[in-house]
């Protein structure tokens, strides 16, 4: 049997959270976490793992919505450093754009500081801006049939809600309330869900038949999908609700999870200041879009930001970005923005770390070791022997790979081990086992 190793190290704990202490914003929480729950009857005592909303993948994209000409576009562009155009009319973006953006990780500069590696690789979030989304959009008003369709393909929204007055930037709905375009918006979104389920539902009840002890496993699965689409239909519909903010089973995720329903998806709420309301934190309608989206959605996570403001320092030197900063007593947003993102998506990422290289790899919550591994090469997940694992604050508190297994801080992990944010993984594995 032979047996390779590999080197790697990762480790996480909650990333860099520099941010943002406009009182009035929400505290961090990003959408529902949820959690494994104890299942009753006779696994009694056994620990169901509960089933995470959206597309299993750990290649997952978060985009950028909200009404025309609200800054969208001049957003993203100051967060992944692009140039797409940003002009004063609305739906000035009609196609979508794509980039990506490192995420700002102090535990991946400590292992860059501390390994100095040939070779540093980051995780990235990859942002895309959506065109402008308007009141009617889900029955076609303002080519809305096309942009949600784009909302469709992302798996988490920045909702980008304008905060700033400024008689000079025209206002599709003619004035500023940010709380009225956050509900125009979800309004959108629920319409497009309950036009698709309704649908949807049509069309499977029709495959239904009549289920007894009798039936095949797959008429009783189209019977438990059907009443599926008929419970998230209710809820949608008749609740007004958001599918996110559901209860729902494993075998009912499953379910919606092929649907990819916009109100589905994980939304951050990034309100758009005046530079001096963002430096002043001072703005009156942070409080009522706070008020709105713990009410409406409790738990969502609102950041203030300033587009302008984001804009004029993104395009600074690092050393006139950091004295601007200090000048004004004030911190940009973007990071806080960037690591709620990737948590939104409900990725973490584990770091292998030495001399040769320092990287981020991406996996989503609750990834067991050898499903991790194989996000490397499937060679690892297919002949996975182990995992060792060092915590982060461990290796630094220790210094080195020696003293951190003279200590037996070196966990031994095996195949059931969910991989946490921020760990530092040795992977062994059996190259006999790998399969092309
Ligand atoms: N004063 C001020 N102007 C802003 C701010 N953010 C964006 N703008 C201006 O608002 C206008 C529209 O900005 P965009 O970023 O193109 O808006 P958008 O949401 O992408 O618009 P569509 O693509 O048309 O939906 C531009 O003229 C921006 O310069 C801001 O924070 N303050
Ligand atoms: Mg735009």
């Amino acid at each position: 049997m032979q047996v390779a190793l590999l080197g790697i190290r990762w480790s996480v704990k909650p990333a860099v959270r520099h941010f943002v202490n406009i009182q009035q914003c929400a505290a961090f929480s990003t959408t529902r976490i949820i959690w494994a729950k104890k299942v009753s009857g006779k696994n009694k005592g056994v620990v169901e793992e509960k089933l995470l909303l959206g597309r299993p993948s750990n290649n997952l994209k978060i985009g950028v919505v909200g009404l025309p000409n609200v800054g969208k576009s001049t957003f993203f562009n100051a967060i992944t450093n692009s140039t797409v155009a940003a002009e004063n009319y609305p739906f000035c973006t009609i196609d979508p754009e794509e980039s990506r953006v490192a995420v700002p990780d102090s535990r991946f500069d400590w292992l860059c500081e501390h390994y100095k590696p040939a070779s540093k690789v980051p995780a990235y979030l990859t942002v895309i801006d959506i065109a402008g989304l308007v009141k009617g959009a889900a029955s076609g008003e303002g080519l809305g049939n096309a942009f949600l369709s784009h909302v469709k393909s992302v798996d988490a929204i920045l909702h980008v809600v304008r905060a700033y007055e400024n008689q000079d930037i025209i206002h599709v709905e003619g004035d500023i309330n940010p709380v009225r375009d956050m509900e125009i918006i979800h309004e959108e979104l629920r319409l497009k869900d309950m036009e698709f389920l309704s649908k949807y539902y049509d069309t499977i009840s029709k495959q239904v038949t009549r289920v007894g002890a009798n039936s095949s496993p797959a008429d009783k699965a189209k019977k438990e999908e059907a009443d599926t689409v008929k419970k998230v239909m209710d809820w949608v519909l008749n609740e007004n609700k958001d599918v996110r903010s559901g209860e729902w089973s494993n075998p009912e995720i499953e379910v919606i999870n092929k649907l990819y329903l916009l109100t589905a998806k994980p939304v951050i709420y990034l309100a758009n200041l005046s530079e001096a309301e963002y430096v002043g934190k001072n703005n009156k309608w942070v409080p009522k879009i706070k008020e709105w989206v713990d009410q409406e959605h409790p738990g969502d996570l609102v950041i203030p930001f300033s587009g302008e403001f984001e804009e004029k320092i993104s395009g600074l030197s690092e050393q006139d970005r950091g004295a601007t900063l200090q000048e004004l007593n004030t911190v940009s947003a973007l990071p806080e923005i960037i690591v709620a993102g990737y948590k939104a998506l409900q990725l973490i990422y584990y770091f292998t770390a030495g001399t040769d290289e320092v990287r981020a790899w991406t996996v989503r919550k609750n990834t067991k070791a050898p499903q991790a591994a194989g996000v490397i090469h499937s060679d690892f997940e297919h002949g996975f022997i182990k995992a060792e694992v060092i915590k982060f604050e461990d290796l630094k508190t220790l210094k080195t790979d020696a003293a951190v297994k003279a200590n037996g801080k070196c966990l031994q992990k095996g195949k059931d081990y969910a991989v946490e944010d921020g760990d530092i993984v040795f992977f062994k594995f059996n190259k006999t086992q790998s399969k092309k």
